[in-house]
């Protein structure tokens, strides 16, 4: 089921849907928009849309910021790094407009096969957008991350509207703002940068006043209340991640990867899910089960409560941990967790 406001939409899915089932809607950026024919056409006059692609280093904000917008948790958020490893859509529906939000792995210095393909997902996503969302974030000064960001963008300046977000204007000192936000407007000459925090909402609503301006005319995509792409489940295994990331303080998290095992629904009320954790070696799985399993617990509980408040419904979850030695290097690992291997 893909998750909507209503979060039982599927009787209202677009027939494009039932011939993907278990599937992703859009394949690419280009067959969403061959999904149009499907949508109803009583739009008011000068009706907005497009796919808005939101690029950042990690830990930016790029994923707050979108769940903001959609005003609950789609995409998962932690305090560490590269906690998005995927695309994701983010669907916005107003009465003028429809802004889809293409969420997207930071980039970065990739040191396995899985950050390249994590980059590479980000990249064709700037190349397909039809507007570029630049994300940095002001509570330190720009960093390597940052400016190898600014210059793959630059490529896009003349293709495609470019605007910036300068996230977290909360965490700046008032005297250190001005200077700070300099820095930032130096690696992007003549792109229009807005101070915003993502979390307490200063200028979020101008920002995305300004992201409908520079937006074509253009159809509704998408059903008015869906919004995003991924089925329930692949966002469980999303939030799952980020539960761990959140639990786990070493290197550990980032050698985790999820799989669901089982996807159940429990009567009307409730769901059931078994979920594997795959760690890369012996010692890592010591430390993600922990003293007598109370890593694991935490972990589960945390990932729990965000699953139930993104369905709605009581979630059992139980999960396992299992090693598969490197899988972040191994192509057909990846392939199986499908990490770029199906949205290209
Ligand atoms: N104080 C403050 N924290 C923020 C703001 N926006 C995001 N954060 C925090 O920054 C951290 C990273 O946020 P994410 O949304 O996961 O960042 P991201 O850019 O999607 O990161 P990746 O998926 O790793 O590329 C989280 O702990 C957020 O709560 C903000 O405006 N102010
Ligand atoms: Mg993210």
């Amino acid at each position: 089921m893909y998750y909507s406001l209503k979060s039982t939409i599927s009787a209202s899915l677009p027939t494009v849907s039932l011939s993907f089932p278990g599937r992703i809607l859009a394949t690419s950026l280009d067959s969403a928009r061959a999904c149009q024919d499907n949508m109803p056409m009583d739009l008011p006059e000068g009706y907005k849309s497009g796919f808005v692609a939101v690029a950042g280093r990690p830990n930016v904000g790029k994923s707050t910021l979108i769940n903001a917008y959609l005003g609950q948790m789609v995409a998962a958020v932690s305090p560490k790094p590269q906690t998005t490893q995927r695309r994701q859509l983010g669907i916005l529906t107003t009465e003028n407009a429809q802004v889809i939000f293409v969420d997207t792995p930071g980039i970065h210095e990739p040191l396995h096969s899985l950050g390249e393909r994590m980059n590479s997902e980000a990249e064709s996503s700037l190349e397909d957008s039809d507007l570029i969302l630049a994300i940095f974030s002001l509570d330190v000064p720009p960093t390597e991350d940052d400016r190898r960001v600014a210059e793959r963008i630059k490529e896009y300046r003349n293709k495609k509207p470019v605007l910036s977000a300068l996230n977290k204007i909360d965490l700046v000192e008032a005297d250190e703002l001005s200077e700070r936000v300099n820095s930032f407007e130096t690696l992007l000459p003549q792109v229009e940068m807005i101070s915003v925090s993502a979390t307490l909402g200063d200028n979020r609503e101008r920002l995305l006043e300004r992201i409908v301006a520079l937006l074509p005319e253009g159809p509704q995509y998408y059903p008015q209340d869906q919004i995003t792409d991924l089925y329930e489940r692949e966002i469980a295994v999303d939030l799952i991640r980020a539960a761990a990331l959140q639990n786990l303080r070493n290197e550990v998290p980032h050698a985790i990867a999820v799989r669901i095992d089982e996807y159940k629904d429990r009567n009307d009320h409730g769901a059931y899910i078994e979920a594997t954790l795959f760690v890369e070696r012996e010692s890592q799985k010591g430390i993600v089960i922990g003293k007598g399993g109370s890593m694991l617990k935490a972990i589960g509980t945390s990932a729990r409560k965000e699953i139930e408040i993104l369905t709605g419904r009581k979630v059992f979850l139980k999960l396992r941990v299992k090693v598969l030695r490197g899988w972040r290097n191994d192509p057909n690992a990846l392939k199986r967790f499908q990490y770029g291997s199906d949205q290209k």
